[in-house]
């Protein structure tokens, strides 16, 4: 079978497991642990330096896919189900991916920043089965977990002002795209032809205004992700991808 790695409440393993459900592929979900899953995750993607990050897809034939977008060209070759890289707008797809790529990192900062001064919320960070177990100590493990996140991927290199514009600029122009788009009979607006992966990829650029209700993610961490000023300057572009999930995001 083939097993998708992956963190339940990250963005970037959402696009996968959205691609992956969309094409009726089946797959396993297997929670990764981040370091301590690393040493495992090295060594199934045969780095031994650099970054390595999820999801990572290991198939039935023992390819090893890294990253959403791999996984999600890789699921449209398979099962059935919407297009999701029609050739005719290969370019267009690749942009939008790449504007999504770009806020989701900044959301991630922002939200990770906001983690740092919220205990329940780095409690929630700490592995669930060692949680209970290690008491007010899940909040500073939690605190470490996320402070190597942010350096990591380069959150704090940039101020918070910087991030919260590489957001609203990738929010602007998703909902310039869409306005340019007329609807074409019942349900919501696609930002190609049809549905694509350019929905799945700048839907999830959303997730960092309010999350959306299928995510897992706990309370704290959910209160973390949200921006409430960017979910009601772009209540729109919440109801479209809200209604994008209920017409779209099948299992
Ligand atoms: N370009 C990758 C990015 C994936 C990514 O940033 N994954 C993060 C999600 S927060 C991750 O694995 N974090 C855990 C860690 O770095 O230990 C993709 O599209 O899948």
């Amino acid at each position: 079978m083939n097993e998708l790695l992956g963190l339940e409440f990250s963005p970037w393993t959402e696009k996968a497991r959205w691609a992956l459900d969309v094409r009726r592929v089946p797959y396993t979900f297997r929670h990764y642990l981040p370091l301590i899953g690393e040493p495992a995750l090295r060594a199934k993607l045969r780095r031994l330096t650099g970054r390595v990050s999820v999801p990572v897809l290991t198939t039935d034939e023992g390819r090893v896919l890294d990253g959403s977008t791999d996984i999600a060209r890789w699921a449209d070759g398979r099962g059935a189900g919407p297009t999701l890289f029609p050739t005719e707008h290969e370019a267009e797809i690749a942009r939008l991916i790449d504007l999504s790529e770009r806020a989701l990192s900044a959301g991630r900062a922002r939200a990770l920043s906001r983690m740092l001064a919220d205990d329940e919320a780095l409690a929630e960070m700490a592995p669930g089965p060692i949680r209970g177990a290690l008491g007010p100590l899940a909040s500073r493990l939690g605190a470490l977990g996320v402070r190597r996140t942010l350096r990591k991927y380069g959150g704090n290199a940039v101020d918070a002002e910087a991030h919260l514009q590489t957001q609203v600029a990738a929010l602007d122009e998703l909902r310039a795209t869409l306005a340019r788009k007329t609807l074409a009979g019942a349900g919501p607006k696609t930002l190609l032809d049809s549905f694509t992966f350019a929905d799945i990829a700048m839907s999830q650029v959303l997730v960092n205004a309010a999350p959306p209700a299928e995510l897992k993610l706990g309370a704290a961490s959910r209160r973390c992700f949200s921006d409430p000023e960017l979910g009601d300057r772009y209540a729109d572009l919440i109801a479209w991808r809200d209604e994008l999930y209920r017409a779209y995001r099948t299992s």
